[in-house]
C-alpha cells in the first residue's frame, strides 16, 4: 500500500493532544486524511491544543475517550497513554489497528532513519549524531522522544535526508513496520517498570527497534552491556559494536587512549578520548556509539573529531551550573533512573552531596550503595520516593529529608565544604513535584543562583 493509500481519505483516530497527537493529526490532515483527536483531560487544560486544532479545522473531543474513536480506520496513540486504557482494549477487540506516532511518521519519511534507543544516553547520543551528520553537510533532522515529534518533521525529509530519531519503549509498543536503516541500543538497565511490568518486558520492547530491519541495515550494540550481550539479540541487520573496554572487529573502541573505529577492513583513529568535551565514562560510550553511526554515513573522521572536541552536552545532563563559596553545583535532573545516577557518581571525582528523589519507577536503589561508597558525603531526599530511598540508603550515608528542592539545595550547601560538589541526580521521575525534568532542573539552577546572590549580599553587608 502506498503512503497516499494509507492516509488519504482515511478516518484516523488520534489519542492525546500533546506534541505527538497534534503533530500526527496535522500530518494526517495535510496528507488528505480525516483525523479525529481525543484527549481524556478537561478542555481548560488543553486550551492551546484546542486553538491549534480549530485553526487547522481538525475535529476533537476532550474529557473522555468516546466510542467515536471506534469508527476510525486506525488509531494513532501518543506515547504517554497507558496501553491498558478501556478505549484501546475496545479498539483491539474490534480489530482496529493501533499505531504509535513514530510508526505513522515513518510511513511518510522518505529519508534514512537512524533510531537511537537504550535506557540512558539517548538524547545525548541522538544530538551528537545530529551534530556530526550536519557538520558533514547531510540534511539532518533530529527528532522523536527528544521533544520534537518525528511526525512534525517527517514530511519535510527528502530522499537524501536523514532522520535521527530518539526512540522510547513507549513508542516501540505500537510499531508495525518502523524500520531504521541504522538502529542502536545504547544500554539496558531497569526503567519504566511501573508501565511495562518487568525488566524482561521492557527489554523485549527495546529489542523491537530491530524487528523490521533487513539485511543491509545495521544494528549497533554496546559490547560492554551485560544485558544486551547476555540476550544475544537476533536481527536480520549487520551488527556493529562499540565499547570503551577492549576492542571490537566492527565498530568503535578505545585503544591507547584514542577513540578508534574499525569498519569494512579499515581501522581509523578518530580522536584522543581526553579531548572529547562531554565528561565521564558513559559519555565516552555515547561518543563511541555516535561515531559508529557516523561511519556508516561515510563521515570524514576529522569532522567527527571536531564535533567531539566542541560538543558541550545537553542541558540537565551533568550540566555544570555554578561555583558558590568553592562548592560546585551540577544539574543532572535528567537522571531519572538508577543507572544514570551511578554514572553521575562515577563521573565526579570530589566528595558528593547528592539530592535525589521524586516519583518512584519501581526499580531498586541498591546499586547506589556500591557506586556511592567513598563518594557520597551526604544525601538529601525529596518527593514521593524518599521513604523507599531512605530504606536503601539511610543506614549507609548521612541522609535527610527536605520538603522542597530549594530547601534541599540549602541543606546540601550547609553540609558541603570547599571543593565538594552538590549534585542533583534524582533517580526518579519528576511528576510528583514538577511539570517535567526540565522544570526541576531550571528550579535547581534558580535555587543555586539565589544562594549565590545571597552570599554576595552578605559579603557586601559584612564589608
Ligand atoms: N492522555 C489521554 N489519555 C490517557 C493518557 C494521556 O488523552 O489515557 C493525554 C494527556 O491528557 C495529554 C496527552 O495525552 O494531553 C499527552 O501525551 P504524551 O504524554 O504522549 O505527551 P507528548 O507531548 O505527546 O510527548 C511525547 C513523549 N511523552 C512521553 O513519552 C510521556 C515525549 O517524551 C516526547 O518528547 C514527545 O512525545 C515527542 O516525541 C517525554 C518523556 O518523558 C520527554 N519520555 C519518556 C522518557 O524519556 O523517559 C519515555
Ligand atoms: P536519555 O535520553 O536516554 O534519558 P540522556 O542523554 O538524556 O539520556 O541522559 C540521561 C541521564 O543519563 C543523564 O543523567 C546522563 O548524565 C546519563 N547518561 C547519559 N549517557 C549515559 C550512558 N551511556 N549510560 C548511563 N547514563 C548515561
Amino acid at each position: 500500500m502506498t503512503v497516499q493509500e494509507r492516509i488519504s481519505e482515511r478516518t484516523i483516530g488520534v489519542i492525546g493532544m500533546g506534541r505527538s497527537g497534534l503533530s500526527s493529526a496535522s500530518l494526517a490532515s495535510a496528507l488528505g486524511g480525516v483525523p479525529f483527536v481525543s484527549d481524556a483531560a478537561p478542555a481548560d487544560r488543553l486550551a492551546e491544543a484546542i486553538t491549534q486544532l480549530r485553526q487547522e479545522g481538525i475535529a476533537y473531543e476532550t474529557d473522555q475517550h468516546t466510542d467515536r474513536l471506534l469508527k476510525s480506520d486506525y488509531i494513532i496513540v501518543s506515547p504517554g497513554v497507558p496501553p491498558e486504557i478501556d478505549i484501546l482494549k475496545k479498539a483491539q477487540a474490534r480489530g482496529i489497528p493501533i499505531f504509535s506516532e513514530i510508526e505513522f511518521a515513518s510511513w511518510v519519511c522518505r529519508g534514512k532513519i537512524i533510531g537511537v534507543t537504550g535506557s540512558n544516553g539517548k538524547t545525548t547520543t541522538t544530538t551528537l549524531i545530529g551534530e556530526i551528520l550536519s557538520a558533514a553537510g547531510l540534511d539532518t533532522f533530529v527528532c522523536g522522544n527528544i521533544g520534537l515529534p518525528f511526525a512534525q518533521v517527517a514530511d519535510k525529509i527528502g530522499k537524501s535526508g536523514v532522520a535521527v530519531v530518539e526512540v522510547s519503549t513507549f513508542q516501540l509498543e505500537r510499531i508495525a513496520d518502523f524500520a531504521p536503516r541504522v538502529a542502536m541500543i545504547l544500554n539496558l538497565s531497569p526503567d519504566h517498570l511501573d508501565r511495562h511490568g518487568s525488566f524482561e518486558a521492557y527489554k523485549n520492547l527495546k529489542y523491537r527497534i530491530t524487528e523490521n530491519q533487513k539485511s543491509g541495515d545495521y544494528l549497533i550494540l554496546n559490547a560492554q552491556d551485560k544485558e544486551i550481550m547476555g540476550d544475544s539479540v537476533t536481527t536480520a541487520a549487520d551488527k556493529l559494536y562499540f565499547t570503551t573496554e577492549g576492542e571490537v572487529k566492527q565498530g568503535a573502541f578505545v585503544k591507547q587512549g584514542d577513540l578508534c573505529i574499525a569498519h569494512g577492513g579499515r581501522g581509523l583513529r578518530i580522536v584522543s578520548a581526553r579531548d572529547i568535551r562531554i565528561p565521564g565514562p558513559h559519555n565516552l560510550q555515547n561518543a563511541a556509539a555516535a561515531v559508529t553511526a557516523a561511519t556508516l554515513f561515510d563521515v570524514d573522521p576529522a569532522i567527527m573529531a571536531r564535533v567531539l572536541k566542541t560538543f558541550p552536552g545537553v542541558e540537565h545532563r551533568l550540566e555544570p551550573v555554578s561555583r558558590v563559596a568553592g562548592i560546585n553545583f551540577v544539574n543532572d535532573s535528567k537522571a531519572t533512573n538508577v543507572d544514570s545516577v551511578c554514572y553521575a557518581l562515577r563521573s565526579i571525582d570530589t566528595r558528593i552531596h547528592l539530592i535525589a528523589g521524586g516519583r518512584d519507577k519501581g526499580a531498586s536503589y541498591q546499586p547506589l550503595l556500591e557506586h556511592g561508597q567513598g563518594r557520597i558525603a551526604s544525601i538529601v531526599l525529596i518527593g514521593e520516593a524518599k521513604e523507599k530511598m531512605y530504606d536503601s540508603l539511610g543506614r549507609h550515608f548521612p541522609t535527610q529529608f527536605a520538603d522542597s528542592l530549594e530547601e534541599a539545595v540549602k541543606v546540601s550547601f550547609a553540609q558541603a565544604r570547599p571543593g565538594d560538589t552538590v549534585l542533583l541526580s534524582p533517580a526518579c521521575a519528576s511528576f510528583d513535584m514538577f511539570d517535567n525534568f526540565e522544570q526541576r532542573g531550571k528550579l535547581f539552577k534558580a535555587a543555586v543562583a539565589d544562594l549565590k546572590r545571597d552570599r554576595k549580599e552578605n559579603e557586601t553587608i559584612a564589608d
